[in-house]
């Protein structure tokens, strides 16, 4: 078999990083699209991995774009011709949809179709994993599965919505090797800082050093199924592993609400939260996903993958995480 060249899109994303160092150590050569920013503090989370790559022997490669030129993906996927492409590229922040409705729609929507657009014009023959989630399932009763029909409830569950029939679509009338993995939420110390589970882990440090007192949240009985993000990108890079293409759901199998989520990483620190949550109607959504509890069967039976940590274990994990970085910076 030949070289391994992997493309992510949104490598610089927490699950962008993850993916990037677990194809480094599979011996890829991985090339990744950066958007420009008048800071470097973009590609923070790839600080461990990133070294000059015209250095010999150096393996990743970051390329300025953007998923809205299309132009620049024709060319970016000719020049690289890679045999795994992964589409983590997306305005992936739910709340924030609500406000950018078009903006999410041209990147998360339309970034997918040009991105399928330039493998097919390249006529390569790269295996695509589109980055789906459990956001397409919106208010359609847990657990939900494969065969769960889809009710998005946020212009950003609408635009993932048309990139996965996008992905089936062009591995029906094209022959392409595209998954989608239906991933439900998953969670890091690389977690972005608004997500509502690193905003809590965040606050609990912060509050325990004397930082902070309090923090504020929206609707804390909404009910997610939490996993931790290096075991879901070795699920995606196993997806595109298989011998045919298929979409897959990717998830714990169990839920709990925001609130036990809330309440287990205070504990942890040895806090109770209702000394230090208190509600702000600015973080709810006009409409809101109120269960999500993913059924991993079939891509435990079909591929062998299944979760390890629980929303308890990484309540920890993130809080300690926090911890930790707190008093790196206050050195
Ligand atoms: P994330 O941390 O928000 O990362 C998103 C990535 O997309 C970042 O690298 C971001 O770049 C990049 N991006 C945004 N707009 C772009 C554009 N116009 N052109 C090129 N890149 C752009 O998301 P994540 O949690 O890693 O999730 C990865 C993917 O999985 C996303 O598509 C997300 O919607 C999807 N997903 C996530 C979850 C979850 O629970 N984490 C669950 C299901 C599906 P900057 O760093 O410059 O902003
Ligand atoms: O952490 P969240 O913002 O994640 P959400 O909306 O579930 O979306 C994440 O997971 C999806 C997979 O299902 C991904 F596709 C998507 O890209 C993203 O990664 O909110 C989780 C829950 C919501 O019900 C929200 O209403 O927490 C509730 N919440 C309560 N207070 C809050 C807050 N969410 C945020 N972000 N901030 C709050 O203060």
């Amino acid at each position: 078999m030949g070289a391994k060249v992997a493309l992510i899109t949104g490598i610089t994303g927490q699950d962008g990083s993850y993916l990037a160092e677990l194809l480094l150590g599979k011996g890829y050569e991985v090339h990744g699209i950066v958007r420009r920013s008048s800071h470097i503090g973009n590609t923070s989370r790839l600080d461990a991995i990133y070294q000059d790559p015209h250095e010999s022997g150096r393996r990743l490669f970051l390329h300025y774009g953007d998923v809205t030129d299309a132009g620049l993906m024709v060319n970016l996927i000719r020049d690289i011709t890679p045999t795994e492409v992964y589409n983590f590229a997306a305005q992936s922040h739910v709340r924030v949809s609500f406000d950018l409705p078009d903006y999410t729609a041209n990147v998360t929507a339309l970034g997918a179709i040009r991105l399928l657009e330039a493998i097919r014009a390249a006529r390569i023959d790269a295996r695509v994993f589109q980055a789906s989630t459990s956001e397409l399932y919106g208010t359609t009763p847990a657990p939900q599965s494969e065969l769960t029909p889809f009710h998005p409830r946020s212009p950003y569950g609408v635009a993932k919505l048309y990139a996965y029939w996008s992905a089936v679509n062009y591995r029906e009338a094209f022959d392409l090797f595209a998954c989608n993995g239906i991933a439900f939420n998953h969670e890091s110390p690389r977690r972005g800082e608004t997500f509502v589970t690193r905003k809590i882990t965040r606050a609990v440090a912060r509050i325990e050093a004397g930082l902070e007192k309090r923090v504020y949240l929206g609707n804390m009985q909404a009910v997610r199924d939490w996993g931790y993000a290096p075991e879901y990108v070795e699920a995606m890079w196993r997806m595109l592993q298989q011998d045919r293409p298929d979409d897959y759901v990717i998830a714990t199998g169990q839920g709990a609400s925001v609130e036990q989520f809330c309440a287990a990483a205070f504990a942890h620190a040895g806090m109770d939260w209702r000394d230090h949550v208190e509600y702000d109607a600015r973080y709810e959504r006009p409409a809101e996903v109120p269960h999500l509890i993913g059924d991993p069967s079939k891509i435990e039976a079909a591929i062998g993958w299944r979760a390890h940590t629980n929303w308890e274990a990484l309540a920890a994990l993130m809080v300690d995480a926090d911890r930790q970085a707190l008093a790196q910076n206050r050195e």
